[in-house]
């Protein structure tokens, strides 16, 4: 059969923090090669599969994955010869199997992804079909909206701004495209803001600005002011996201933000008054992995009118979603492949979502390479959202540059992104 498995070939490459990640390449019987890279995280969830990386002190500080790749070598390759590259769930479930532990420890989550992803990637271009037409099938046509991450601050970059992501989200436009030049000049109008203001213009670690300031506030109005110079209405034709990585500001059971610590009720007042002042519509990890209790508040609270994103409290994990979905915490799920380490399981988390109506938003990790994959996936499962860091730094335009490609080829047949994000009714 031409999409037999003849051979898996893994190596270790270089992420855009310049840390060792894992590239696999799965190869055909036809010939046909589908090669496919690994991000890697910062900010990361307890509840993630688990990253295999070699420890080594003296050696990229213990960062290597030969460990990884390895195992690809292996047992992967030789257990996955001969296999049809179609069959995802099959060799994915093979590798769960393999691995046997609950959270991908053995092989590592960045080896089974690695050779999750390139299986799809295969199969796609022996086929001769888009990855996302591959993934999504014949009616996979919808664009979704670019959640842009023009300030960066927390584990992410060196300035005090404690909440990690500042997005831009664009609203009601008539095509990705156009969606995405509303960004573009939001983002230079940004730049030239700071500039006059004698702020750093230099970028995180997902491309957006990390100028030396430390209040929130100044953030939201610094954004509200580029969104108005790049002649754009605020709250109109374009909103705020953040993620807070609340994680990152516990402090036992407080939230450190600057000099004040806030209890989780505090906290939730915080993000009220945020909504209030300032046109927020989504608020990713506002509270921490664990704190299932301030999620349920937060989410009555805030959840009628604003998104609320999970991340590191669901690691895309479909159990912990349904631990959410039960008790109502949240009303969107971010998707992160490598959270929990397979194409199949990612798959199951998004349908889950979607099924209880939340939103989806797919996801790069802080640590990128130039491949594009989630795009395909966000077009795919036809995602509300992706998020992939600013529009600089090529390891991030990556992404948003295939979604122009894939709507190019969709032509007068792609739907536009939604236009309506959050929940304002
Ligand atoms: C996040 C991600 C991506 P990291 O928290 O959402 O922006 O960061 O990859 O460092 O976990
Ligand atoms: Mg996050």
């Amino acid at each position: 059969m031409k999409t037999t498995i003849e051979k898996i070939c893994a190596r270790q490459i270089l992420d855009s923090r310049g840390m060792p990640t894992v590239e696999v390449d799965v190869h055909l019987a036809d010939g046909t090669v589908g090669t496919a890279s690994v991000p890697s995280g910062l900010s990361k969830g307890r509840h993630e599969a688990v990253e295999l990386r070699d420890g080594i002190r003296d050696f990229y500080g213990g960062k290597s994955v030969w460990q990884a790749v390895h195992n690809v070598h292996k047992i992967l390759a030789k257990e996955l010869h001969g296999e049809d590259a179609r069959n995802q769930r099959r060799i994915d479930d093979r590798m769960i199997e393999l691995d046997g532990t609950h959270d991908k420890r053995d092989l590592g989550a960045n080896a089974v992804l690695g050779v999750s992803l390139a299986c799809a990637r295969a199969a796609a271009n022996s086929l001769r079909v888009p990855l996302f037409r591959y993934l999504g099938g014949l009616f996979a046509h919808s664009i979704p909206v670019p959640m842009v991450n023009v300030l960066n601050g927390g584990v992410h970059a060196d300035n005090p701004l404690d909440i990690q992501e500042f997005m831009l989200v664009p609203q009601g436009f008539r095509s990705f495209s156009d969606a995405l030049r509303a960004v573009c000049e939001t983002f230079y109008a940004l730049k030239s803001l700071l500039r006059e203001r004698g702020l750093s213009t230099n970028v995180g670690d997902e491309g957006g600005f990390a100028p030396e300031i430390s209040s929130h506030e100044q953030a939201f109005e610094l954004l509200v002011d580029a969104m108005r110079r790049a002649g754009y209405i605020p709250g109109e034709q374009m909103k705020i996201a953040i993620d807070a990585a609340a994680n990152e500001l516990l402090l036992e059971d407080r939230y450190r933000l600057g000099e004040t610590q806030y209890t989780m009720e505090e906290l939730i007042r915080l993000y009220e008054k945020w909504c209030e002042d300032y046109p927020l519509c989504s608020i990713e990890d506002g509270l921490a992995q664990d704190d299932w209790n301030g999620w349920v508040l937060l989410t009555e609270r805030l959840g009628g009118k604003v998104q609320l994103v999970g991340d590191d409290l669901f690691c895309t994990n479909a159990d912990r979603l349904k631990t959410g979905i039960q008790q109502k915490a949240a009303n969107a799920l971010l998707v992160k492949p490598n959270q929990v380490g397979t194409l199949t399981e990612t798959f199951e988390a998004i349908r889950l979502a979607k099924k209880h109506g939340l939103r989806t938003i797919i996801s790069h990790r802080s640590g990128e390479t130039t491949d594009a994959f989630i795009s395909d996936l966000a077009v795919a499962v036809q995602a509300d959202f992706i998020k992939s860091g600013s529009v600089s730094r090529t390891e991030r335009t990556a992404k948003y540059n295939q979604l122009l490609r894939i709507e190019q080829h969709l032509a007068q047949y792609a739907i536009p992104p939604e236009n309506e994000s959050g929940r304002t009714e």
